[in-house]
């Protein structure tokens, strides 16, 4: 590494430094700004990512984003289009795959209806091709089916703040507020290895004397930053929060005046959370009586306060109420809507705020607009040139797309940015369910797990070739710059929908020929919805470094903090939620046979599924293969040695991974990230079970056993 510095410091001295490109790092929400630096040495190219200065991650670059480069410039990158003939992969022209999806395409839509074409998208791609991932469904094939990979990530958080605060935008404050809150609260959330680069601004409160308090079953990067850790049993969270909140109304301690001039639905949580003995909470989630009364004290006595949650707490078949409950602590305390008072469910994927705004989702229109609304409809039925009847109605959510898959109801499948059978629950059923498709299309850098099981793989190009707007977890609308070369025959994402949609006959509503144009049609899609970007322009977001949705018009100078004089909903009051203690869809219990927990989530030097950071070398260097975190206790019981292979069984598979022994979790509960397929591929193990209300898999919580090799 430091060879390498000096490598470029040398050149840049002397000038050699040929190129340099803008963009934005591929990985996160934060969305680093970057800039790749190339340096010639004879025929061989040298490259180094460098951090670029931005009012988020002010120019710093985690582990990743300073290796992105090296799967972008991967050899094994694909280049042409690949047509799967007896097996194997042969490359075909753009002429012969558009001509092809067109026959496959028309065939089955003439025998089994539009709706036999299912669309599956991605929160990876860019503002634009997420509007038009949308639009391709709805108006080029004409199907109702489409729903994408924020199903698995952002769906629990989204659907109890649109119904709490009757509207989704992951932080309801900059994240400039919380270096100067007294009190925040970590659920599920691990920043430090997650959203690394922004780590600084609860560091700088923690300095600032604010009392943090981290909700996670284990030890983590996060939970060291914390004063008091709640290291609770995994699934539990619904019920911690009615202690918290428990204690919090029995020692006086709630802002009545905020209840009753912001809130509906109080009267309804006091009394069901009264109604809980605390020592039955403590059974529940095994944080002790004095820790659940220790953070409630901590939590509400202080004027200013934050909330932050995200997948620990989500990926529950609860997640959607689990949120709800958190929040229904800060609206009882009064502590949203203010300075340095707010919540942020901190958002995964690259866009994963931006494309879950602009009608991927089953049931949604561009502006986060309902496809089940009349006027909604009308609005947009108008901005793109069709009638209202026109448009189709509501679809499933991703998971059941694959269950309509197995089921024959699905015949073919677009597939975007994405890999399924690594990131979806019950990764062996949904391996089957996809070979089961008539015809499968593959949008793709790479032959991902997912991608081998297609009929038709198209190259797709990376965060330094494909320009865009990506909206990051503060709602800020940022424009990644991307001015390299296109490898081979790679195509945008955008290109590729347009060149379809033309193909199938579409084409007077697909004919953009730069991502601004689409952006231009974007905006006048989200006017006057929730997400409004009418007043944003690329040139706008250049000269002011990003703008905060929502920004309704050109002289609007974009919305840091929501929620100051009223909430969302029609009435403008927060609506608060009694949330049981125990789920209504029953999670998986430990037993005889299945006596351990099973959690899932991320290291520092993976991004999901892996396709990506497995092939950087400087990343897989750190983490070359899976592994099992256990306490050594836990190890001991199963006669499990440290740094040994082990397998690991749930009701629907199995896997087998290194263990590695650790104090720092639970003795019921074991870890496994989920960057690796096939036989290292986690989601083997977890069940299909979904959240009623959001359709989120219960990522976090699988009952397994253990036996040594
Ligand atoms: N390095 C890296 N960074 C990433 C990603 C990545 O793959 N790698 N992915 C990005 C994406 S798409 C996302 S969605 C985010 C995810 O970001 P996070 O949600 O922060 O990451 P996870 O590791 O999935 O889960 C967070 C924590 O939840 C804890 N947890 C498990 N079960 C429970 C539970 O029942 N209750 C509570 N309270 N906590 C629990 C886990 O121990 C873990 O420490 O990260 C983004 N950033
Ligand atoms: N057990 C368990 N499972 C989980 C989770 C968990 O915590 N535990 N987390 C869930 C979460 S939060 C998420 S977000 C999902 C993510 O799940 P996926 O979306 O399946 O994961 P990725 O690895 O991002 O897959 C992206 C694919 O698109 C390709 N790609 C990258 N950039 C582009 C591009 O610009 N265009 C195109 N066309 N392709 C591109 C990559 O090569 C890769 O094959 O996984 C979920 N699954
Ligand atoms: S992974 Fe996230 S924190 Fe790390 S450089 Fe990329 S955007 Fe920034
Ligand atoms: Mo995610």
């Amino acid at each position: 590494m430091e060879s390498m510095l000096a490598y470029f410091r040398e050149k840049q001295q002397s000038n050699d430094i040929e190129m340099s490109y803008d963009t934005q790092c591929p990985f996160c929400s934060v969305q680093c700004k970057m800039q790749l630096l190339e340096a010639r040495n004879g025929n061989r190219k040298r490259y180094k990512t460098i951090g670029q200065a931005n009012p988020t991650s002010k120019g710093r670059l985690c582990i990743k984003g300073m290796n992105a480069h090296q799967h972008a410039l991967h050899q094994d990158r694909i280049t042409q289009p690949l047509l799967k003939i007896n097996g194997a992969f042969k490359p075909i022209t753009w002429t012969e795959a558009l001509k092809l999806i067109k026959e496959r395409v028309k065939d089955i839509q003439n025998n089994n209806g539009p709706h036999a074409i299912s669309v599956y998208g991605s929160a990876s791609i860019t503002n634009e091709e997420a509007y038009l991932m949308g639009k391709f469904a709805r108006v080029a094939l004409k199907t109702k089916f489409i729903d994408y990979n924020g199903r698995l990530c952002m769906s629990a958080a989204a659907s109890a703040a649109t119904l709490t605060f009757g509207m989704d935008r992951g932080l309801t404050n900059t994240l400039s507020e919380i270096p100067e809150a007294e009190v925040i609260m970590l659920a599920g959330t691990n920043v430090a290895e997650c959203q690394p680069t922004i780590m600084p601004y609860f560091e700088q409160a923690k300095a600032n004397g604010a009392f943090v308090i981290a909700i996670d079953p284990r030890e983590t990067a996060t939970t060291k930053l914390a004063t008091l850790h709640l290291k609770l049993k995994p699934g539990t969270d619904a019920a911690l929060y009615n202690g918290i909140l428990h204690v919090i109304i029995q020692e006086n301690l709630i802002d009545q005046e905020f209840i009753t001039n912001r809130a509906n639905g109080y009267a309804e949580v006091e009394r069901l959370v009264m109604s809980y003995k605390l020592t039955e909470i403590s059974e529940i989630t095994g944080v002790s009586v004095d820790d659940i009364r220790l953070a409630a004290l901590a939590f509400a006595k202080p004027k200013t306060g934050m909330i932050f949650s995200a997948r620990g707490v989500e990926q529950q078949t609860d997640g959607s109420v689990a949120v709800r409950n958190l929040l229904n602590i800060l609206i009882a305390t009064g502590k949203v809507g203010k300075h340095a008072c707010g919540y942020g469910a901190i958002t995964g994927q690259s866009n994963g705020q931006g494309a879950r705004e602009h009608g991927q989702k089953a049931d949604q229109l561009p502006g986060y607009r309902s496809i089940e609304n009349n006027e909604h409809r009308k609005h947009i039925a108008q901005v793109w040139g069709i009638r209202e009847e026109e448009l189709p109605r509501k679809g499933v959510s991703a998971f059941e797309m694959i269950e309509k898959i197995d089921e024959g109801e699905i015949k073919a499948m677009f597939l975007l940015c994405s890999n399924p059978v690594v990131s979806n629950p019950h990764a062996h059923f949904v391996k089957r369910a996809l070979s089961k498709l008539s015809f499968f299309v593959a949008v793709d850098l790479f032959l991902s797990e997912t991608a081998l099981l297609a009929d038709l793989v198209l190259p797709s190009t990376s965060y330094l070739e494909n320009e865009g707007t990506m909206t990051n977890l503060e709602g800020r609308v940022t424009l990644r710059e991307a001015s390299m070369k296109v490898v081979g025959e790679a195509k945008h994402d955008w290109e590729i929908l347009c060149l379809i949609a033309r193909e199938l006959g579409a084409g007077k509503y697909f004919s953009y020929s730069s991502a601004e144009e689409i952006f231009q049609e974007l905006r006048l899609a989200s006017q006057g919805g929730v997400a409004d970007y009418y007043g944003i322009t690329y040139e706008r977001i250049r000269e002011k470094n990003g703008i905060i949705w929502p920004c309704p018009d050109k002289s609007h100078s974009g919305t840091g903090r929501l929620f100051e004089e009223s909430f969302a909903h029609e009435d403008g009051r927060a609506q608060m939620l009694a949330v049981p203690n125990v789920a209504v869809v029953a999670k998986e219990v430990i037993c005889e046979e299945y006596p351990l927990y099973l959690t899932t989530g991320r290291v520092i030097s993976h991004y999901l599924t892996g396709v990506q950071t497995r092939k950087s070398s400087s990343l897989i260097a750190r983490n070359f293969e899976s592994y099992l975190e256990l306490h050594p206790a836990t190890a001991k019981k199963y006669r499990i040695q440290d740094q040994r292979l082990v397998k690991v069984e749930s009701r629907r598979g199995s896997v087998i991974v290194r263990s590695k022994v650790s104090e720092s979790i639970r003795e019921d509960t074991v870890f496994i990230p989920f960057h690796w397929d096939e036989e290292q591929n986690v989601n083997r193990l977890i069940s299909n079970q979904l959240d009623p209300i959001c359709h989120m898999p219960g990522f976090k919580v699988s009952a397994i056993k253990l036996s040594p090799i």
